[in-house]
């Protein structure tokens, strides 16, 4: 089993990319992003809570994205492997997945950080707000979900670049160009599938 994380801050391209990883290696993806927008869009209770976070550029508590992602895990036991794609976004929630795996007999093997100028990231979720309607892609949520990121979210990588697990990639290259150095990486402990 080969289990990848891709970081990096909202707009960094996680998702984008994820699509041609998981088409290329076929790992089982697991986006929290879209696990919670998908509860908001059945307003089912997780979705109505994620949601008042969500809306304001706010990272969903904890214990609500870990419990989503253990049973997302145990739903595909014989994957090749699992992408993580937005998860973990806190220390908290990088702690609860390296237990989650131990359990499982298994470890976090690459973290793939997307390092993208800020001026970009702004521009792109402006972009994707315009053809998307998601409520989190205008001007001020991006600007509160990006410090939100530097104040929660980037020490999970300083979390995984202690156990040297962590390489950076350069994300504002085109999205074919930045598919080629992320499997790069990739390619070092799994072939294409
Ligand atoms: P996410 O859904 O994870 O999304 P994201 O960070 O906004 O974007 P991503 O990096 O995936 O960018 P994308 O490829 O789409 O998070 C949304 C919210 O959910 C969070 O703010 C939080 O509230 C909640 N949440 C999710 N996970 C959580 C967790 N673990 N804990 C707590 N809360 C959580 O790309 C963005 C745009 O850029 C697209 O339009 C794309 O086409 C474009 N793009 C991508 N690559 C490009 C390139 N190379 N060049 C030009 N444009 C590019």
């Amino acid at each position: 089993m080969f289990n990848l994380i891709l970081f990096g801050p909202p707009g960094s391209g996680k998702g984008t990319q994820s699509v041609n990883i998981t088409e290329t290696y076929k790992l089982q993806h697991i986006s929290t992003g879209d696990l919670l927008r998908d509860e908001v869009s059945r307003q089912t209770p997780l979705g109505v809570e994620a949601q008042k976070y969500m809306d304001q550029g706010l990272l969903v508590p904890d214990e609500v994205v870990i419990g989503m992602i253990s049973s997302r895990i145990d739903e595909t036991p014989s994957a090749r492997g699992f992408i993580f794609d937005g998860f973990p976004r806190t220390k908290a929630q990088a702690e609860a997945l390296d237990k989650l795996l131990e359990f499982k007999n298994t470890q976090i093997h690459l973290v793939l950080s997307l390092e993208v100028p800020e001026n970009d990231l702004i521009q792109r979720l402006v972009g994707r707000g315009i053809t998307s309607g998601r409520s989190d892609d205008n001007e001020e949520v991006i600007t509160k979900r990006i410090k939100e990121y530097h104040a929660k979210t980037a020490p999970v990588a300083d979390h995984y670049q202690s156990y040297g697990k962590l390489t950076q990639i350069k994300g504002d290259n085109s999205i074919e160009d930045t598919f080629k150095l992320l499997s790069k990486e990739i390619d070092k402990y799994l072939q294409p599938a």
